[in-house]
């Protein structure tokens, strides 16, 4: 085993060793590595398949039938050039001024980020999207870029899905080398729900960079221009394209929406390219925008900044695909759109369709319509996995011009009304979710500023309470923690400020912090943090990925590493056995890393006794048996 360790190691493969290797590489000494990483995931299944997964416990089962999903042929050997090779060769720049040239539609599929964020509670597992990434690479190389990044995929992945999202990234870049990646980042949220200190959000957009990000859809959930900017420097340093996002709300067609009116867009939409923006975002992440208005919308952008425009919708309302033609007349850049099997309703709208209707048009996106289908049918089948996390919305839904409820938000707040016994009261929850933001002065309703009107739509139905109640002075209201902190300015001031009664009120005397948060917060010491983390962890080394991810989510990261430690590198597992295990007599191979694959079968399943299960494997042919607590 020492000698399998030495001949294997880095600086021995590459000659880079000093004469004090072996005394400074205990590695090479750790010869049960290998044996302790099968337990470790055999342990893992055991659990799961005693005790099911406590996600998908009562919710829809898949059907035994459902094939496993296979991914399409490649149709090239290698990967041809795409945008991702342009950015290579001329820059951020380059980029943008070849979009400018472009008459085709250029088009980003949101399937690995915001498709299965908005409908499947964002828990797709990393290997679903590495599978396909080759033929991405291969099948589609004119897409303009693949959001597979950032957003709420970061958290989930390490809380739900106990998985690395750094790694995800890795994977996706080796395997999708001419794609641009690109991700979605809350500013000086980060990938976080609050404002985070200044050095915090740079290291963590340079590290993103230095993964494999290549695009950064920045945005702020108040639409906050200055709170953008350290996020924004931070991108332009990486070299990498800095997409500068407007958040867009209301209604710039209906004159009692004055506050949010086009005049309001086209001035932020300077701000952002005076700030430096490579290309200019248009998020529209409730899908509030109109077939007229996002052509009046994207017509006025496109008089106004010289910066190519790229238009994120959503589906909600069933008319998002016929924005996305509209925003394509007037001359928008680029697009978002889901792979069929991943796209209406709350996600994007549906790629093949966009493809199909301006095909032989002169908006014509290029893209191959039968790769499409080829690549959404893998899709399909992936979906079909997931059924646990499938939420009930059946139709779309004009009401969401009512409440304005972010796609991603939508079906997460009805769970959470159901699981607190608000089931029967949706319509309610939906009404005192647009009361709140009334009451808060009509702000951008985004990840987190979302979560705070929803937070605050709850306590009022649960509570009996009418807007007119929370404003009432003579009513003592104990508010939401996030709304306290909202009102304190801890996200940031939306256009206007925040209106003064309710702020009062809430902060009951308190004075809210003055200007951007994170000009007020002491920068983190960075290395102290790191050492206090490599001592949590037993002396691990503790790299800048690790140590952003502590710095966001301490809890949840330092949960993750434990449960690391218990079951392996259980990202490996496929998806049905992740969830839900294995049966009596089922055989599989674990491909715990290339070259090395774990062959288990499920032999018995012992009686409980005192607690525990046995559950007898075969590994590699030769029997095993783990012990697991019954948790019945
Ligand atoms: C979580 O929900 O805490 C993260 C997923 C890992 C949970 C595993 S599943 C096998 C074992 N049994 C449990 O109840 N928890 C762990
Ligand atoms: C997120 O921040 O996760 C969003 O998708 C906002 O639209
Ligand atoms: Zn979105």
């Amino acid at each position: 085993a020492f000698v399998e360790n030495l001949i294997a190691h880095p600086h021995f493969v590459n000659a880079t060793y000093t004469t004090k290797f072996i005394d400074d590489t205990p590695e090479l000494f750790q010869f049960r590595a290998r044996r302790d990483r099968a337990t470790k995931i055999l342990r893992y299944v055991a659990d799961v398949t005693v005790n099911g997964h406590p996600e998908t416990a009562g919710r829809p089962r898949p059907p035994a039938h459902a094939k496993s999903p296979r991914a399409p042929a490649w149709a090239t050997e290698l990967p041809p050039p795409g945008a991702a090779d342009l950015l290579k060769a001329k820059g951020p720049k380059g980029v943008a001024d070849w979009m400018l040239a472009e008459k085709r539609l250029l088009v980003t599929d949101t399937t690995m980020r915001d498709g299965h964020q908005s409908l499947l509670a964002t828990r797709m597992r990393s290997r679903d999207m590495v599978n396909v990434a080759d033929a991405y690479a291969r099948n589609l190389p004119g897409l303009f870029s693949v959001e597979c990044w950032g957003g709420a995929t970061f958290d989930v992945a390490y809380r739900f899905l106990q998985e690395c999202p750094w790694q995800r990234l890795r994977d996706l870049r080796r395997r999708m080398p001419n794609h641009l990646l690109q991700m979605l980042l809350r500013s000086s949220n980060g990938v976080g729900y609050t404002n985070y200190p200044d050095n915090v959000v740079r290291l963590f957009t340079l590290q993103a960079a230095q993964t494999g990000v290549d695009v950064f859809r920045v945005f702020d959930s108040l639409n906050w221009v200055e709170n953008m900017r350290v996020a924004m420097d931070a991108v332009l340093e990486s070299g990498k394209i800095l997409e500068a996002s407007i958040c867009y709300t209301g209604d710039i067609d209906d004159p009692d929406r004055a506050k949010y009116s086009l005049d309001y867009y086209v001035s932020m939409a300077k701000e952002l390219e005076a700030a430096g923006a490579h290309i200019l975002g248009l998020k529209d992440m409730a899908g509030l925008l109109k077939p007229a208005a996002a052509r009046r919308l994207v017509s006025a952008l496109k008089n106004e900044v010289a910066i190519p425009v790229h238009f994120h919708t959503h589906d909600t309302s069933g008319l998002s695909g016929a924005s996305v033609l509209a925003a394509a007349e007037a001359g928008v850049d680029a697009a978002d759109a889901a792979m069929d099997a991943f796209s209406g309703m709350t996600s994007q709208p549906c790629l093949g369709s966009i493809v199909a209707a301006l095909r032989g048009q002169e908006r014509d996106t290029g893209l191959d319509p039968a790769a499409v289908r080829a690549i959404s049918d893998y899709w399909e089948q992936v979906r079909a996995k997931y059924v646990a996390f499938e939420t009930d919305m059946k139709a779309p839904a004009a009401e969401v011009y009512l409440h304005e409820m972010p796609g991603g938000q939508f079906t997460n707040l009805k769970a959470q009304a159901r699981s607190v016994g608000l089931e029967d009261k949706w319509p309610e929850v939906a009404k005192a979710y647009a009361e709140a933001n009334a009451m808060f002065g009509d702000i951008v309703k985004v990840t987190p500023s979302s979560k705070v009107v929803g937070d605050m739509a709850l306590m009022m139905v649960t509570q009996g309470l009418s807007r007119a109640d929370v404003e009432n002075p003579a009513k003592d209201i104990a508010f939401p923690d996030s709304v306290v902190g909202m009102m304190r300015g801890e996200l940031g001031l939306p256009p206007g400020g925040w209106p003064e009664a309710i702020q009062k009120k809430v902060l009951k005397g308190d004075a809210p912090i003055e200007g951007r948060p994170g000009a007020t917060m002491a920068p983190v010491d960075l290395e102290a943090v790191r050492a206090k983390v490599s001592e949590e962890l037993e002396g691990k080394e503790v790299d800048d990925e690790d140590l952003c991810s502590y710095l966001m989510y301490p809890k949840v990261y330092l949960d993750y590493m434990g449960r690391r430690r218990e079951f392996g590198p259980v990202r490996q597992l496929p998806t049905p056995t992740f969830f839900y295990g294995m049966e009596v007599g089922e055989e599989l191979a674990i491909e715990l890393e290339p070259g090395k694959t774990l062959v288990v079968r499920l032999s018995a399943i012992g009686d409980s006794h005192e607690g525990e299960v046995r559950v007898f494997f075969e590994l590699n042919g030769q029997p095993r048996d783990i012990r697991v607590p019954d948790r019945h």
